[in-house]
């Protein structure tokens, strides 16, 4: 098989999970890594071997060697660095949000269409298995017309006030703080497992934690909380969300988004509850299906590949009994990332579970409804959908 060379800019907690993916497929090259300073990017690139440590992402895009990018960059700069990267002619993968305001999201949706190259948001929770399966069922009819979806994405990386991330400060996070950052796996799971669309939305916003001590550099994805003491700031940017949802197949919808509630780390639940049965899934165990019935036992679904439908056993490595976790599933959709740039990346041969810059451009046109519904002190807003 041709190797395929890539190149990651933004080497920060999420990038080495990138690393790893690419790694595991055997068929691709790490050209090298780009960050904020040579100095930085150097010991970044030793620590994770992860090649060449480019001064500049521009001397990265500029390298014939590498024809994907993984854009691992805060918010604020997925715009630039992805667009410069299209306009470089290499394929995309960005890290959610596909940019920080749905306008400049549209750019890059339009600009990658133009390009005729690979673009892809990592949607990751789509790669569990299990998330396939519940997928396939409610496609095949298995729980009958689904009426109501509903669950939440709670983490508690923020709870301490000394705890800071720029993904709190709207010129780096974007407008919007949790439902950004993690409501945006919720939606995209929801729309992507029911097969339905999100159409209006009414939002409640609140910021618990209203101040934070900010120390000199902002610390990464649960890092913890900061050893020294650090100036006092005011915090604008929701850390907790509940949002009422109306689906294109007359489902009605509810969930839950927060990062600073004691105990969660990493909770994402997701049912949905058909006229015939419900399914229901949870990422911290993520090798269980709640199968629930109405006239009948519940049932528990085991991840294992012989019981799996065969669209999802691909994504099953392991025999059952052998758990298989977050880094597998994000394998997966780097996997199907890298299919789709072998076969060419057209439409007719994307990989179905494979999230692309449609689904980003769609995820950031909900967070804005979310804002917007807020600001009007809990109004509906309608979801056009200009795709
Ligand atoms: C931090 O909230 C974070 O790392 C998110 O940015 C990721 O997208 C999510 O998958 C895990 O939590």
């Amino acid at each position: 098989m041709k190797r395929i060379g890539m190149g990651l800019v933004g080497p920060g907690f999420i990038a080495a999970h990138h690393l790893d993916a690419v790694r595991r497929l055997g068929h691709v090259d790490i050209v090298g890594i780009a960050g904020s300073s040579l100095a930085s990017t150097t010991r970044r690139a030793r620590e994770l071997n992860a090649g060449r440590a480019y001064a500049h992402y521009r001397d990265l895009l500029a390298d014939p060697a590498v024809q994907v990018v993984h854009n691992t960059t805060p918010n604020h700069l997925h715009r630039e660095v992805s667009l410069a990267a299209l306009r470089a002619g290499k394929h995309v993968i960005s890290d959610k949000p596909l940019a920080s305001r749905s306008d400049d999201a549209r750019e890059l949706y339009d600009a990658a269409r133009e390009a005729g190259l690979a673009h892809v948001v990592t949607f990751n929770y789509r790669g569990y298995p299990l998330v396939q399966q519940a997928r396939t069922m409610i496609a095949k009819g298995r729980i009958g017309p689904t009426v109501f979806v509903h669950g939440c994405y709670l983490q508690d990386w923020l709870t301490d006030a000394r705890t800071y991330s720029w993904r709190l400060d709207p010129k780096r996070g974007g407008a919007s703080s949790a439902l950004g950052d993690i409501g945006s796996h919720w939606c995209d799971l929801a729309e992507h497992v029911t097969g339905a669309r999100i159409v209006a939305v009414l939002a409640d916003l609140h910021t618990v934690v209203a101040e934070r001590e900010v120390p000199d550099t902002s610390a990464k994805a649960f890092a913890g909380a900061a050893k020294a003491p650090g100036k006092r700031q005011a915090i604008t940017s929701e850390d907790l969300a509940s949002v009422l949802l109306r689906f294109d197949n007359g489902a009605r919808g509810c969930v839950t988004v927060g990062q600073v509630l004691p105990g969660h780390k990493n909770d994402l639940r997701l049912e949905i509850n058909g006229r015939e049965g419900s399914v229901g899934w949870r990422q911290e165990q993520p090798n269980a299906l709640w199968l629930g019935q109405h006239a009948k036992a519940n049932a528990v679904l085991t991840r294992d590949p012989a019981l799996l439908d065969p669209s999802a056993r691909g994504y099953a490595h392991l025999p059952g009994g052998h758990p298989e976790a977050w880094a597998d599933a994000f394998r997966n959709v780097i996997a199907d990332a890298y299919t789709w740039i072998r076969r060419g990346a057209t439409e007719a041969t994307r990989p179905a579970a494979l999230p692309t810059f449609a689904d980003g451009y769609r995820n950031s046109l909900l967070v804005d409804a979310m804002l917007k519904s807020h600001a009007q002190g809990g109004v509906w807003q309608s979801i056009d959908d200009p795709l």
